[in-house]
């Protein structure tokens, strides 16, 4: 587009310039860079500028996603302008702190440009004033909080309505300056929204107190599992450049509630933490603070030895406790509200405290004591399945390695799905009060459908951090279009029963349940640096979505999708109503296509990219896709009751229940818990053979019917991301086919049954599908 205005521009010029047969240097004007120059003042000449520059701004300001949910377009229903306008004519907004003044300049800035007008700041009330800040910064504000809400707590915030000394106000109020910030963007949400501002008193306080991104970017820039380009973090400039993105990435976090993040792969490089990383994670944390956003980092258990030239890295050894006491002491001197340590320890070659003989508390704590005199907390993973046996555990067969044998198949093989529980259960109550254990949200790893890891309601003793997987690993990676909030709401409304009915996810994990002292969240990003954050333009709801959740998890999948839509995209019903449907869809799409019924991984071995249930080589029995669905002549599906692995155990009796019986248990798991025949009779009165295939035909049908949702918006989405969404759609499309192809044709070989009328026949064999390789898929930067 460009090079076609500045091709006109050039031509036009110069056969202006021959028919007027002289010079262009007539006068002063502003050429197409914004440059000084001089130009024809001919009429023809003057039309034709103009014509290209509006052309020109146009096309910059072109949709290309970047500004993400923060739009702040100018409010295009006039009659709504016109209320707002009227409602907000000036503004008192005090400034002592980085905080209220980046919050300030947010809010100047956004209403600027959704009002199309200048706010005067002022110092004392008027009528239709916005008034901002804390009890500290405004006796008006003090007297609001202790009369009207005095249980407004932590980062919460107000947005009220009054009338004081007969002047109309509009208040945006906390208790911190980080409150006021988050009270801003919720007023901002509320004209990009389009909600009325007339009579407010909402009040908002955060369920969960750390709500963190967890980045698996690596130093060298590539990310694992991440489909939208590189790290963000320039390693190599930083600290001297700051990239803008930084401070938008910070905005864009602040704006829904994200308060950390963990910048480096949990596969970590102990190189992080030596003074030249260190410097540059400094860089980022001073970008960060204003936005009430902490950084912290992974901690590599063998970085003792791999940069601090010791010879082991036992966390019962004094000289490595004192060397991670004195690393603490110098990130703290280098950041002072430096967050704490991510540790994926013992898990996928990753070396932990096993690694010499000792167990998680003797590890977790040892960093919680060298964090704990300055604030700082250690997030420890519970995703484990590899670790070598050691003292106390519960299940020792869990622990055993996965096998199969060469010349049956047969899977003789613990349950891996047990191995989490069994690790630390019964280390309940024994790790510091300053460690959260990260659970990842099922037993197995982010698949489009787990049931709830039985982990949630078995420590009653010790802080649980959820940990949701934003980046689409297993959903679509880069290219399905997938709202994940469904995912979710599922797995923190799931009931444990821990303490009775009612103790949901949610409530083990926001305290309600537990009362433990430290509360968490994190969802692994799937930010990159493609110019619109996450690559597909729809995977940023899903970034939203969990900053919205982790802020507030009674917020419902719907709620959150309309909130989005309206300020991504735009208010129009027909637009929200449409894409709504679209995403509340999306989710049982995926299953469906990929993974019906409790199937569960399956997919291409490494890269994950792409059906692969037939494989059977890896070297871990259970990286292997046979290890899960066990498809046989006689069924298919992994018996984990009590005639199996028995893994159902793990839960409480009343969720056991719910999961028992093959014949009562809910489709939806069902083969994450039976093995059943080809001809089980489903509720529908369907085999099971009939509904696998009809489940996966629903699938592809969802993505056709997606792509005609989407098509029916030609003309009210901007060509660009209407463009992109297009193509990425039919690329769905075939994806979900292929998945469907591919499975039913493998699976048929072992049920020996027809493919029911409707559902679409596969135009390759099997064999083809097995050929397919991708050996650069992408993704698959870190250490698997
Ligand atoms: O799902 C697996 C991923 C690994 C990842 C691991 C984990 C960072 O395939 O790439 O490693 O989970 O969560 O540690």
């Amino acid at each position: 587009m460009w090079n076609i205005i500045r091709t006109f521009y050039e031509r036009s010029v110069f056969r202006t310039s021959e028919r007027a047969g002289g010079s262009l240097s007539e006068g002063p004007s502003l050429d197409l860079s914004g440059k000084r120059t001089t130009f024809s003042r001919r009429p023809v000449f003057r039309i034709l500028l103009l014509t290209c520059t509006l052309l020109a701004s146009l096309q910059l300001r072109a949709e290309d996603g970047y500004r993400l949910w923060l739009r702040y377009d100018r409010i295009d229903d006039p009659s709504l302008l016109a209320q707002y306008s009227s409602a907000i004519t000036a503004m008192i907004f005090p400034t002592p702190s980085p905080t209220l003044l980046v919050a300030r300049n947010e809010l100047l800035d956004d209403l600027g440009s959704m009002l199309n007008k200048k706010l005067p700041i002022r110092t004392s009330l008027a009528d239709n004033c916005l008034l901002a800040g804390t009890p500290m910064t405004s006796p008006v504000i003090a007297q609001l909080l202790s009369s009207k809400y005095p249980g407004l707590s932590g980062d919460g915030y107000v947005l009220h309505t009054q009338q004081t000394e007969g002047k109309h106000l509009i208040i945006i109020a906390a208790r911190s300056n980080i409150g006021v910030l988050y009270g801003v963007f919720a007023f901002l949400r509320l004209l990009q929204t389009h909600q009325s501002i007339q009579d407010l008193s909402l009040s908002s306080s955060s369920l969960i107190q750390r709500r963190i991104l967890d980045h698996w970017d690596n130093l060298t820039r590539t990310v694992e599992r991440g489909y939208a380009g590189a790290s963000i973090w320039n390693w190599h400039l930083l600290p001297g450049y700051i990239d803008q993105r930084y401070i938008d990435y910070a905005r864009a976090n602040a704006s829904i509630g994200i308060n950390g993040t963990v910048v480096t792969n949990v596969n970590a490089n102990s190189l992080v933490l030596t003074p030249l990383y260190l410097q540059k994670v400094r860089a980022l944390a001073d970008v960060f603070r204003p936005y009430g956003i902490r950084v912290y980092l992974t901690a590599k258990f063998s970085a003792p030895v791999d940069i601090g030239g010791l010879k082991t890295a036992d966390p019962l050894d004094p000289a490595v406790q004192k060397w991670w006491k004195d690393k603490c002491d110098e990130i703290y001197s280098l950041i002072p509200d430096f967050g704490g340590f991510l540790v994926k320890a013992n898990s996928e070659g990753q070396p932990g405290p096993q690694t010499y003989g000792r167990t998680h508390t003797d590890g977790a704590n040892m960093f919680a004591d060298a964090l704990a005199p300055h604030g700082g907390i250690v997030m420890w993973r519970a995703f484990v399945y590899d670790a070598r046996p050691q003292t106390g555990h519960a299940d020792a067969d869990a622990h055993k390695t996965a096998a199969i044998d060469s010349d049956t198949h047969e899977i003789a093989a613990p349950d891996r799905f047990k191995q989490a529980y069994a690790e630390f259960t019964p280390f309940d109550g024994k790790f510091r009060s300053n460690v959260l254990i990260q659970v990842k949200n099922g037993p197995i790893d982010f698949q489009p459908r787990e049931p709830f890891s039985p982990l949630f309601g078995s420590m009653p003793k010790t802080p649980l951090m959820m940990e949701f997987q934003l980046t689409q690993e297993y959903l679509g990676q880069g290219t399905h279009l997938v709202y994940e909030a469904p995912l979710f709401k599922e797995v923190l409304d799931a009931d444990t029963y821990a303490n009775g009915k009612g103790s949901t996810v949610a409530k083990i994990i926001d305290a309600a349940a537990s009362g433990a002292p430290l509360t968490g969240m994190a969802g692994v990003s799937n930010i990159g640096n493609e110019r619109n954050w996450t690559s597909h333009p729809f995977g940023q709801a899903n970034w939203y979505a969990f900053g919205r959740l982790a802020w507030d998890h009674t917020l419902s999948s719907r709620q959150i999708a309309d909130e989005w839509i309206r300020q991504t995209f735009s208010n129009q019903a027909t637009v929200v109503s449409a894409l709504e449907k679209m995403m509340m869809a999306s989710r049982e799409a995926v299953v469906n296509y990929m993974t019906p019924l409790g199937l569960h991984h399956i997919m291409g071995f490494s890269h994950h990219y792409g059906p692969g249930p037939w494989l059977d080589n890896a070297s871990r029995a259970d990286w292997n896709p046979v290890y899960y669905h066990r498809a046989d002549a006689y069924g298919i599906g992994f018996d984990r009751t009590a005639t199996g692995s028995n893994a159902l155990a793990q839960y409480q009796p009343q969720v056991r229940q719910q999961w028992l019986d093959s014949n009562t248990c809910d489709e939806k798991f069902l083969l994450w818990f039976h093995h059943i025949s080809w001809s089980h009779k489903m509720k529908d009165g369907k085999t099971f053979w009939e509904e696998l295939c009809n489940r996966y035909q629903s699938g592809v049908d969802t993505v056709k019917w997606m792509q005609q949702q989407w098509q029916s918006l030609t003309g009210l989405i901007d060509k660009e991301r209407f463009t992109q969404v297009s193509m990425l759609l039919d690329i769905q499309e075939k994806e979900a086919e292929w998945w469907r192809n591919a499975c039913l044709l493998y699976f048929q070989t072992f049920s020996r049954m027809p493919i029911p009328p409707g559902v679409g026949h596969a135009d390759q064999t099997l064999e083809y599908y097995k050929s397919l390789h991708f050996p650069y898929a992408p993704g698959s930067g870190g250490s698997l």
